[in-house]
Protein backbone atom coordinates (compact mmCIF):
# COMPACT_ATOMS: atom_id res chain seq x y z
CA UNK A 1 0.00 0.00 0.00
CA UNK A 2 1.34 3.97 -0.46
CA UNK A 3 2.02 5.48 2.48
CA UNK A 4 1.10 8.58 2.75
CA UNK A 5 3.64 11.30 2.43
CA UNK A 6 5.91 12.73 5.82
CA UNK A 7 5.90 16.54 5.26
CA UNK A 8 8.09 18.44 7.67
CA UNK A 9 7.72 21.84 8.15
CA UNK A 10 7.57 25.15 10.10
CA UNK A 11 4.99 27.81 9.46
CA UNK A 12 7.18 30.30 10.18
CA UNK A 13 8.77 29.47 6.59
CA UNK A 14 6.78 30.49 3.95
CA UNK A 15 7.33 27.16 1.85
CA UNK A 16 6.51 25.22 4.35
CA UNK A 17 3.26 27.11 4.20
CA UNK A 18 2.65 27.07 0.42
CA UNK A 19 3.51 23.10 0.22
CA UNK A 20 0.65 22.60 2.97
CA UNK A 21 -2.01 24.78 1.57
CA UNK A 22 -1.39 22.67 -1.84
CA UNK A 23 -1.56 19.35 0.12
CA UNK A 24 -4.62 20.00 1.42
CA UNK A 25 -6.16 21.45 -0.81
CA UNK A 26 -4.80 18.58 -3.75
CA UNK A 27 -6.23 15.55 -0.90
CA UNK A 28 -2.72 14.24 -0.92
CA UNK A 29 -2.74 11.60 2.00
CA UNK A 30 -0.04 13.03 4.14
CA UNK A 31 1.72 13.26 7.92
CA UNK A 32 2.23 16.30 9.35
CA UNK A 33 5.24 16.46 11.26
CA UNK A 34 6.18 19.71 12.81
CA UNK A 35 9.61 20.97 13.01
CA UNK A 36 10.39 23.56 15.21
CA UNK A 37 13.24 26.03 13.79
CA UNK A 38 13.68 28.10 16.64
CA UNK A 39 14.20 25.27 18.93
CA UNK A 40 17.09 23.86 16.73
CA UNK A 41 14.72 21.10 15.85
CA UNK A 42 16.46 20.35 12.40
CA UNK A 43 19.64 21.04 13.42
CA UNK A 44 19.74 17.23 15.42
CA UNK A 45 18.77 13.82 15.49
CA UNK A 46 16.02 12.32 13.35
CA UNK A 47 15.89 15.26 11.17
CA UNK A 48 19.49 15.82 10.52
CA UNK A 49 20.43 12.56 9.98
CA UNK A 50 17.40 11.03 7.69
CA UNK A 51 15.73 13.44 6.34
CA UNK A 52 17.18 16.70 5.11
CA UNK A 53 20.91 16.70 4.65
CA UNK A 54 20.83 20.40 4.11
CA UNK A 55 19.46 20.84 7.52
CA UNK A 56 16.53 23.33 6.21
CA UNK A 57 12.46 22.94 5.97
CA UNK A 58 10.16 22.11 3.96
CA UNK A 59 11.42 18.61 3.17
CA UNK A 60 9.66 15.12 2.44
CA UNK A 61 10.12 11.93 2.03
CA UNK A 62 7.68 9.68 0.00
CA UNK A 63 8.68 5.83 -0.38
CA UNK A 64 11.29 5.94 1.77
CA UNK A 65 13.21 8.87 -0.39
CA UNK A 66 14.08 12.22 1.42
CA UNK A 67 13.52 15.21 -0.74
CA UNK A 68 14.18 18.65 0.08
CA UNK A 69 13.74 22.41 -1.59
CA UNK A 70 10.81 23.27 -2.02
CA UNK A 71 10.63 23.96 -5.61
CA UNK A 72 12.23 20.36 -6.03
CA UNK A 73 9.18 18.97 -3.68
CA UNK A 74 6.82 21.13 -5.63
CA UNK A 75 7.67 19.61 -8.62
CA UNK A 76 7.69 15.91 -7.15
CA UNK A 77 4.11 16.00 -5.96
CA UNK A 78 2.98 17.94 -9.58
CA UNK A 79 4.78 14.51 -11.24
CA UNK A 80 4.08 11.46 -8.63
CA UNK A 81 0.52 12.56 -6.71
CA UNK A 82 -2.37 14.03 -8.27
CA UNK A 83 -2.71 17.39 -8.16
CA UNK A 84 -5.38 19.21 -9.45
CA UNK A 85 -4.71 20.35 -13.02
CA UNK A 86 -4.68 24.26 -12.60
CA UNK A 87 -1.98 24.39 -9.99
CA UNK A 88 0.74 23.43 -12.52
CA UNK A 89 -1.26 23.50 -15.88
CA UNK A 90 0.23 22.00 -19.31
CA UNK A 91 -1.89 24.51 -21.37
CA UNK A 92 -0.49 28.00 -22.72
CA UNK A 93 3.22 27.72 -21.32
CA UNK A 94 1.49 27.31 -17.93
CA UNK A 95 4.10 24.99 -16.26
CA UNK A 96 6.98 26.92 -18.08
CA UNK A 97 5.73 30.51 -16.38
CA UNK A 98 5.24 28.93 -13.08
CA UNK A 99 9.03 27.86 -13.59
CA UNK A 100 10.00 31.15 -14.94
CA UNK A 101 7.95 33.04 -11.73
CA UNK A 102 9.89 30.27 -9.21
CA UNK A 103 13.03 30.49 -10.29
CA UNK A 104 13.02 34.17 -10.47
CA UNK A 105 11.07 34.16 -6.63
CA UNK A 106 14.23 31.95 -5.23
CA UNK A 107 16.65 34.30 -6.18
CA UNK A 108 15.04 37.75 -5.92
CA UNK A 109 11.58 37.11 -3.88
CA UNK A 110 12.66 34.49 -1.42
CA UNK A 111 15.81 36.45 -0.67
CA UNK A 112 14.07 39.58 -0.12
CA UNK A 113 11.06 38.38 2.24
CA UNK A 114 13.71 36.60 4.64
CA UNK A 115 16.24 38.72 4.75
CA UNK A 116 13.62 41.29 6.04
CA UNK A 117 11.75 38.87 8.31
CA UNK A 118 15.04 37.75 9.81
CA UNK A 119 16.44 40.89 10.30
CA UNK A 120 13.02 42.40 12.03
CA UNK A 121 11.98 39.10 13.79
CA UNK A 122 13.94 36.11 13.62
CA UNK A 123 17.91 37.58 14.50
CA UNK A 124 16.39 39.62 17.56
CA UNK A 125 13.81 36.96 18.53
CA UNK A 126 16.99 34.45 18.72
CA UNK A 127 19.24 36.96 19.83
CA UNK A 128 17.14 38.42 22.77
CA UNK A 129 18.08 42.12 21.46
CA UNK A 130 16.35 44.33 19.46
CA UNK A 131 16.13 44.94 15.59
CA UNK A 132 19.10 46.70 13.76
CA UNK A 133 17.80 50.10 12.48
CA UNK A 134 20.59 49.82 9.65
CA UNK A 135 20.30 46.35 8.76
CA UNK A 136 16.28 46.47 8.77
CA UNK A 137 16.69 49.71 6.64
CA UNK A 138 18.64 47.86 3.92
CA UNK A 139 16.16 44.77 3.62
CA UNK A 140 13.30 47.57 3.30
CA UNK A 141 14.97 48.58 0.44
CA UNK A 142 15.39 45.15 -0.86
CA UNK A 143 12.01 44.29 -0.58
CA UNK A 144 10.37 47.59 -1.72
CA UNK A 145 12.18 46.96 -4.95
CA UNK A 146 11.31 43.43 -5.48
CA UNK A 147 7.68 43.79 -4.71
CA UNK A 148 7.38 47.03 -7.64
CA UNK A 149 9.35 43.92 -10.02
CA UNK A 150 6.46 41.22 -8.80
CA UNK A 151 3.71 43.94 -8.95
CA UNK A 152 5.40 45.10 -12.10
CA UNK A 153 6.62 41.89 -14.19
CA UNK A 154 4.61 39.40 -13.03
CA UNK A 155 0.53 40.98 -12.13
CA UNK A 156 -1.76 41.89 -14.90
CA UNK A 157 -4.81 42.76 -15.29
CA UNK A 158 -6.28 39.48 -14.79
CA UNK A 159 -7.47 37.56 -11.56
CA UNK A 160 -4.29 35.44 -11.31
CA UNK A 161 -0.68 35.35 -12.30
CA UNK A 162 -2.17 32.67 -14.81
CA UNK A 163 -5.48 34.11 -15.92
CA UNK A 164 -8.51 33.22 -14.25
CA UNK A 165 -7.35 30.07 -12.35
CA UNK A 166 -5.33 30.66 -9.18
CA UNK A 167 -1.99 28.55 -9.65
CA UNK A 168 1.49 27.60 -7.68
CA UNK A 169 2.66 30.44 -8.41
CA UNK A 170 -0.10 32.73 -6.76
CA UNK A 171 -0.02 30.43 -3.75
CA UNK A 172 4.17 30.77 -3.24
CA UNK A 173 3.86 34.37 -3.57
CA UNK A 174 1.01 35.30 -1.33
CA UNK A 175 2.87 32.68 1.23
CA UNK A 176 5.80 35.00 0.19
CA UNK A 177 4.72 38.64 0.83
CA UNK A 178 3.20 37.36 4.20
CA UNK A 179 6.81 37.06 5.67
CA UNK A 180 7.34 40.70 6.24
CA UNK A 181 3.44 41.73 5.59
CA UNK A 182 2.55 39.68 8.73
CA UNK A 183 5.30 41.46 11.32
CA UNK A 184 4.04 45.22 10.26
CA UNK A 185 5.20 45.80 6.64
CA UNK A 186 3.08 48.12 4.78
CA UNK A 187 3.77 45.75 1.19
CA UNK A 188 0.55 47.46 -0.12
CA UNK A 189 1.07 51.51 -0.19
CA UNK A 190 0.83 52.84 -3.41
CA UNK A 191 0.34 49.06 -5.20
CA UNK A 192 -3.39 48.98 -5.44
CA UNK A 193 -2.59 46.13 -8.67
CA UNK A 194 -0.93 43.53 -5.60
CA UNK A 195 -3.64 44.66 -3.09
CA UNK A 196 -6.15 43.06 -5.31
CA UNK A 197 -4.22 40.50 -6.09
CA UNK A 198 -3.82 39.49 -2.62
CA UNK A 199 -7.68 39.90 -1.66
CA UNK A 200 -8.42 37.35 -4.67
CA UNK A 201 -6.25 34.89 -3.97
CA UNK A 202 -6.62 34.71 -0.45
CA UNK A 203 -10.45 34.47 -1.08
CA UNK A 204 -9.71 31.88 -4.12
CA UNK A 205 -7.79 29.80 -0.74
CA UNK A 206 -10.09 30.11 1.57
CA UNK A 207 -10.12 27.94 4.87
CA UNK A 208 -7.27 26.28 3.75
CA UNK A 209 -5.44 29.52 3.42
CA UNK A 210 -7.21 30.73 6.57
CA UNK A 211 -6.34 28.02 9.25
CA UNK A 212 -2.89 27.79 8.04
CA UNK A 213 -2.42 31.90 8.30
CA UNK A 214 -4.00 31.61 11.92
CA UNK A 215 -0.99 29.26 12.67
CA UNK A 216 1.49 31.57 11.34
CA UNK A 217 0.40 34.48 13.14
CA UNK A 218 -0.35 32.49 16.26
CA UNK A 219 3.36 31.12 16.29
CA UNK A 220 4.56 34.90 15.29
CA UNK A 221 2.62 36.14 18.91
CA UNK A 222 3.82 32.93 21.23
CA UNK A 223 7.54 33.79 20.14
CA UNK A 224 6.94 37.77 20.14
CA UNK A 225 5.75 37.25 24.06
CA UNK A 226 8.80 35.11 24.35
CA UNK A 227 10.70 37.82 23.20
CA UNK A 228 9.97 40.85 25.04
CA UNK A 229 10.42 38.57 28.09
CA UNK A 230 13.85 37.49 27.12
CA UNK A 231 14.58 41.66 25.99
CA UNK A 232 12.66 42.76 29.45
CA UNK A 233 15.88 40.10 31.06
CA UNK A 234 18.55 41.62 28.60
CA UNK A 235 17.90 45.20 29.96
CA UNK A 236 17.88 44.29 33.40
CA UNK A 237 21.34 42.63 33.27
N1 LIG B 1 15.76 27.07 -1.09
C1 LIG B 1 15.23 26.38 0.05
C2 LIG B 1 15.33 27.28 1.25
C3 LIG B 1 15.04 26.54 2.52
C4 LIG B 1 15.37 27.40 3.70
O1 LIG B 1 16.29 28.24 3.67
N2 LIG B 1 14.63 27.19 4.79
C5 LIG B 1 14.86 27.96 5.97
C6 LIG B 1 13.52 28.38 6.50
S1 LIG B 1 13.25 30.07 6.27
C7 LIG B 1 15.53 27.11 7.03
O2 LIG B 1 15.21 25.95 7.16
N3 LIG B 1 16.42 27.71 7.81
C8 LIG B 1 17.02 27.05 8.89
C9 LIG B 1 18.48 27.34 9.01
O3 LIG B 1 19.05 27.94 8.07
O4 LIG B 1 19.05 26.97 10.05
C10 LIG B 1 13.75 25.97 -0.20
O5 LIG B 1 13.10 26.63 -1.02
O6 LIG B 1 13.29 24.99 0.38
Amino acid sequence: MTQPVKFYFDFLNQSSRSLYILLEASKIPFEAIPISMVKGEHLTGEFRDKVNRFRKLPAITDQGYQLSESVAIFRHLAREKLVPEHWYPHRYLGRSRIDEFLAWQQSNMAVACTDYFQQKWLVPYLQKTRPSDSAVNVASKQLEHTLNDFEELFLNSRKFMLGDNISYADLSAICEIDQPKCIGFNAFKNRNKLARWYDMVREELGPYYKNVHKEFESKLKLNNGQQQLGEAHALKQ
